[in-house]
């Protein structure tokens, strides 16, 4: 039983890591750029609470803190390695020489997306206003070093 269990794990981890291999560069690179907007759209609902342009419920935002944090860890996935080769993307390929880097500047945005998250759920908005600098400072972070503009 164990064996045959392990085969699966083995035969699952080679087809999954083939699937992998096989996305188009663009595809991946489509994703994280669609990441990107869903979490700039919700990042700007929130700007837009904090500079009284609109009035969101603790629940609006709360709902619109956690896309943000989402969004941040999901749209990691999508730099699969290889996908600066392409005119679709200002991703550089710093990205891919220096991966870890490059991640640890994903968990430092992860870390502050989750403050945004916690200050939403407290609906004040001097909390609200002091997280989202720390994400915008974070985002702003690898925009610098990683992005082409
Ligand atoms: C946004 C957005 C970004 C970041 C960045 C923060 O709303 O689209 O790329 O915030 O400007 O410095």
């Amino acid at each position: 039983m164990k064996k045959v269990l392990l085969g699966a794990a083995v035969v699952g981890a080679l087809v999954s890591a083939g699937a992998q291999a096989q996305v188009p560069a663009d595809r991946s690179i489509k994703y994280r750029q669609g990441g990107f907007q869903i979490m700039a759209i919700h990042f700007g609902r929130i700007n837009a609470h904090i500079k009284g342009e609109r009035n969101l419920t603790p629940a609006q935002l709360e709902m619109n803190a956690q896309v943000v944090d989402t969004m941040a860890k999901v749209v990691f996935e999508g730099f699969v390695e290889g996908t600066d080769q392409s005119a679709n993307t200002k991703a550089k390929p710093e990205i891919w020489k220096e991966f870890a880097k490059f991640k640890d500047g994903g968990a430092k945005l992860s870390a502050e997306t989750a403050k945004l998250v916690a200050a939403a759920k407290t609906g004040d908005k001097a909390q609200l206003q002091a997280a989202f600098g720390g994400v915008g400072g974070a985002c702003k972070a690898c925009h610098d070093v990683y992005r082409n503009n």
